[in-house]
């Protein structure tokens, strides 16, 4: 998915503005959705769905599927009408807006415009053990045919892996003299990513010796650029997020604060 730059941007301009789901019919409102149920799988629970999807306010309901997925849970497929429409000229995103470089341009810019290598740090915080969103961004073979920063001669990168302490990942920040620090956070469950990525920062302002430049971003399949944003963060990257596309933030965002832009 990724985000979409200014130059990539979706063409609006040939749609209807105001939209509803798509079933099999222009406007008909036809949406699938599937959820479980903490029940046993019977006549009872198929109702159960069916006055629950009609509660949030669906019509036509139809449960299409049901399966028992233990004892006491069933997962739905359920299928009902919205009258719910959307205006898309009202959307709003937040996302960053600077243009995309290729790998070439990247290192061509730092070369010229900072004449010094950036020094980028990595690592998948707290309990989480998941490092493959964090390898996909530094890894030398990179992500999707596009580079990953070990390969950058004007980076110096650092990936630090995943389990990593926020009081470590804060440590390195200082013993390297970071420009970015990139943390990932892929387990969501009860917003736990969320006071972790928090943590870090208020850890970050109680620490001496931290550049009062360095660029902080997050990214994991459930962080968006908004949500980022929000908590403190320069920039969030989701799910597809390329390498180049993080670096050319970094190098935006760093020439930026340097005036050089
Ligand atoms: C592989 C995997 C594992 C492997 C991880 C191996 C490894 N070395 O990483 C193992 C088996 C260890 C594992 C364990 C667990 N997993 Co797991 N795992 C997955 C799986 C199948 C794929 C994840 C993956 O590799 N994606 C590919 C990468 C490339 O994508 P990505 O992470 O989204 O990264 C991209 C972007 O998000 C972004 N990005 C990510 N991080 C960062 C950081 C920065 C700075 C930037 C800029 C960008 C960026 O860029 C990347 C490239 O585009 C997912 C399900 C799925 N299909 O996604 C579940 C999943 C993530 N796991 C899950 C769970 C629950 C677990 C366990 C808790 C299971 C358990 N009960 O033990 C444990 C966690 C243990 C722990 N302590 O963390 C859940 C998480 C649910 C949630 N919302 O919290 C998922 C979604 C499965 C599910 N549907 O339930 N898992």
């Amino acid at each position: 998915m990724g985000f979409f730059h200014k130059k990539e941007e979706a063409n609006l301009e040939h749609h209807e503005p105001v939209i509803t789901a798509y079933g099999d019919q222009m406007n008909d409102g036809m949406v699938q959705m599937s959820f479980t149920l903490p029940t046993t799988c019977g006549l009872e629970s198929k109702e159960a769905a069916k006055l629950f999807v009609e509660k949030m306010g669906f019509e036509k309901v139809m449960v299409t599927h049901m399966e028992a997925i233990s004892d006491n849970f069933t997962f739905f497929v359920v299928y009902g009408k919205t009258n719910q429409h959307i205006d898309i000229r009202e959307i709003k995103v937040v996302r960053p807006e600077h243009p995309v470089f290729s790998f070439d341009e990247i290192n061509e810019v730092i070369e010229k415009k900072i004449g010094r290598k950036l020094v980028v740090v990595g690592a998948c915080i707290g309990s989480d053990a998941h490092t493959v969103g964090i390898d996909a961004i530094f890894n030398m073979k990179g992500f999707r045919h596009d580079w990953g920063f070990e390969r950058y001669p004007w980076l110096s990168a650092y990936n630090l892996r995943a389990q990593v302490a926020v009081e470590d990942l804060v440590q390195k920040v200082v013993a390297l003299n970071a420009d970015a620090v990139l943390i990932s956070r892929v387990v969501t469950q009860r917003d736990e990513h969320i006071i972790e990525l928090k943590k870090f920062l208020d850890l970050l302002k109680n620490t001496s010796g931290v550049s009062p430049h360095l660029i902080k971003i997050c990214g994991g399949p459930r962080i968006s650029f908004e949500d980022a944003i929000s908590w403190g963060y320069d920039a969030g990257f989701g799910p597809g997020t390329k390498p180049s596309e993080v670096a050319s933030f970094i190098v935006h965002e760093f020439l930026k604060r340097a005036g050089k832009n």
